[in-house]
């Protein structure tokens, strides 16, 4: 009976860890998280929501001033670095902008590139910028300005097996453009990525590649609240074609979502948010992993959150 009890106390303690890791990060908000592996550590690096007041921000909408960086070796335990980049570090950035949205980080010759999207000073919209570190924790750079020619939010960075890397974000469609070895400059012109959903809001795209297929991921709203969706093409610039949804719509009713894939320890991930820890205010998200696997034809099957 010893061993009986002791086999129901390990069940019953593994369940409670697995159950206990939705969301991920429960000291603070987090949203819009791309997971990274870098010296064989997953790093996530999310957007960092705050509440907006009266003097700081719009109140009732996203309010982001900085960005942390997450790391960990189970994807149980997280190591919060602190901050690694303030709105007020950016020269070109509005320090009353409150807008430091999704970002994403890539390595290319021992540098570390973190990309984000911000309002800039004296003009309207976002624009994307670049900081640089000899760390995946920071601390981070920021470039004096903004990349030239891109106008928009989310960037997310490919860099394909043959070197060559692309920038992709989202401004009312998706585009892409080749960057220059530099990292922080646009190689090509601008594209708009064909053939995606025509109605409704596209953003925040992800793109994996996987077997010889390029995944462009990007949460679309068809309905009322964002639903990751994802096509695929031959080369990382398409032609794509829309495939599937990788996760429904948002069961309460957080508006945003926004995914990326990642492989670590020979697993697939899907990083995603929610709004877990502000059920009344979906402005303050948290992030969430959740297993992801592939169908024979290289598909992606259906990811179901797991709850709380
Ligand atoms: O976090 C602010 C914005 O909400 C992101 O940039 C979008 O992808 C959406 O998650």
């Amino acid at each position: 009976s010893k061993i009986i009890f002791f086999t129901l106390c390990a069940v019953w303690l593994y369940s409670f860890a697995l159950q206990a890791q939705n969301p991920l990060i429960l000291d603070q908000y987090t949203a819009d998280p791309t997971a990274r592996v870098f010296n064989d550590k997953l790093y996530v690096y999310p957007s960092h929501d705050i509440l907006c007041t009266e003097d700081k921000g719009r109140v009732g909408w996203f309010c982001m001033e900085d960005y942390h960086v997450f790391s960990s070796h189970n994807l149980t335990a997280w190591k919060d670095h602190g901050e690694i980049l303030n709105q007020t570090e950016v020269a070109w950035a509005d320090p009353s902008g409150y807008s430091m949205w999704a970002p994403d980080c890539v390595e290319r010759d021992g540098k570390y590139y973190f990309y984000f999207p911000t309002k800039p000073k004296d003009e309207k919209g976002f624009k994307i910028g670049v900081a640089i570190s000899d760390s995946p924790e920071g601390p981070f750079v920021p470039l004096e300005e903004p990349i030239a020619g891109v106008n928009g939010i989310d960037p997310n960075v490919f860099i394909d097996a043959d070197g060559q890397a692309y920038l992709y974000w989202s401004g009312g469609n998706i585009f892409v453009a080749k960057l220059k070895p530099n990292m922080t400059e646009l190689a090509s012109e601008p594209q708009i990525i064909a053939n995606l959903p025509q109605e409704g809001l596209k953003e925040g795209p992800f793109v994996f590649e996987r077997n010889g297929s390029y995944y462009l991921t990007y949460p679309h709203v068809e309905n009322k609240t964002e639903r990751l969706e994802y096509a695929m093409g031959p080369t990382p610039e398409g032609p794509f074609t829309v495939t599937g949804v990788i996760m429904d719509e948002s069961p309460t009713g957080c508006w945003t979502n926004h995914q990326s894939i990642v492989n670590f320890k020979d697993q697939w991930y899907l990083f995603y948010h929610h709004n877990d820890l502000s059920p009344d205010f979906d402005k303050n998200r948290s992030i969430r992993a959740d297993s992801l696997s592939f169908n024979a034809d290289g598909t992606i099957v259906k990811v179901q959150p797991t709850l709380r």
